[in-house]
């Protein structure tokens, strides 16, 4: 067989891990490499939300901030992303510019999109779905998003369900998010959640599964927990188990920063999804055209729940992921 000379094609390091061909280009950060193998606390972070999910320079303050709320916590970021068909995880500050600027040509990238833009060599944004895989990779046990992807209304028919939630039924990781939007259909997707075997629960007083941009969605989590040494456990024992499906722990918007009220919201969410079907969106452009029309309609309003939550989701997510690591040494 071929052997493959390191660095031969892109110039960066093949890393040799156990479920990847040693030729598959991935760059990993010393920093993320060395903590993973000490047992040091990191958090990934996914960079869909960067490309496609907000629009420049919120893209670039929200994704520094974020890293920063991490490092606050005493744990390590791991920003994932493909930069001319390596995968990255762990991004330098000019890596990130380089992404969030809105002339990069970059791809939405989620689990079936990795081929094509490997082989190209091009840049991906990586979805929930996308960074989860790669998470499975390199080790990482939590991840923290804004919101993730879920069965969209009408997905009976359409079956326009995100990759987002098959992938979570295939890992044993954490993912930390402010529930589902409603854009989607919340119900549906809870429902194939449970059927891809996906603990869900609820991070706070209640078992209230949250809306994204509002605290509840009239709809529950199986299980909730309480403080940052439950949620701990809770991962601890999934990793234990390593059973191959996920958790999805939904950490409510902060009431301070839940700017819209359910009803208002419901019209402008109704009014995006009428736009949408008569400007004939579809597939993969569907999450990001719904995102940047609620944007505009409450004039940036929801921009400002967005970026809030994802930063409350960072804190909580290094909280859980530094008393993990405690569990565990
Ligand atoms: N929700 C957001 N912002 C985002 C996304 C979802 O509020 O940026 C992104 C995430 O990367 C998620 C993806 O994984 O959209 C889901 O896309 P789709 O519905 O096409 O699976
Ligand atoms: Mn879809």
């Amino acid at each position: 067989m071929k052997k493959y000379v390191l660095s031969q094609f892109t110039g960066h390091l093949y890393h040799r891990s156990r479920s990847l061909c040693s030729n598959t280009p991935l760059d990993v950060l010393p920093e993320i490499k060395n903590g993973l193998a000490s047992g040091k606390p990191i958090v990934a972070l996914e960079s869909t939300i960067i490309t496609h999910g907000m629009p420049y320079p919120h893209n670039l303050k929200t994704a520094k901030e974020v890293e920063e709320i991490v490092r606050s916590q005493g744990a390590i970021p791991a920003t994932i992303a493909i930069l001319g068909g390596t995968i990255k995880v762990g991004l330098s500050d000019e890596d990130l510019n380089y992404l969030a600027k809105p002339d990069t040509p970059v791809i939405k990238s989620s689990r079936r999109d990795f081929p094509f833009v490997l082989s190209k060599k091009l840049n991906g944004g990586t979805t929930v779905s996308g960074t989860l895989l790669v998470c499975s990779k390199v080790g990482i046990k939590i991840f923290v998003t804004g919101g993730i992807g879920g069965v969209h209304r009408d997905g009976q028919t359409s079956l326009d369900i995100s990759a987002d939630l098959t992938e979570l039924g295939r890992h044993s990781i954490a993912v930390i998010s402010s529930g589902v939007k409603s854009i989607l259909d919340i119900g549906r997707t809870l429902e194939y959640l449970e059927t891809q075997g996906v603990c869900v629960a609820t991070f706070g007083e209640t078992n209230d599964f949250p809306a994204f941009y509002c605290r509840d969605s009239g709809y529950k989590s199986q299980y909730h927990v309480e403080n940052i040494s439950d949620a701990a456990k809770l991962v601890e024992s999934l990793v234990m188990m390593n059973s191959k499906s996920g958790l999805l722990l939904a950490n409510p918007v902060p009431e301070q920063s839940e700017l819209i009220k359910k009803e208002d919201m419901d019209k402008v969410i109704q009014k995006a999804l009428s736009e949408m079907k008569e400007q004939g969106i579809a597939g993969k452009d569907v999450t990001p055209f719904l995102l940047k029309a609620i944007a505009d309609a409450t004039k940036g309003k929801s921009l400002e729940t967005n970026i809030a939550l994802i930063k409350n989701n960072a804190l909580v997510g290094s909280q859980i992921a530094v008393e993990l690591s405690k569990l565990n040494s």
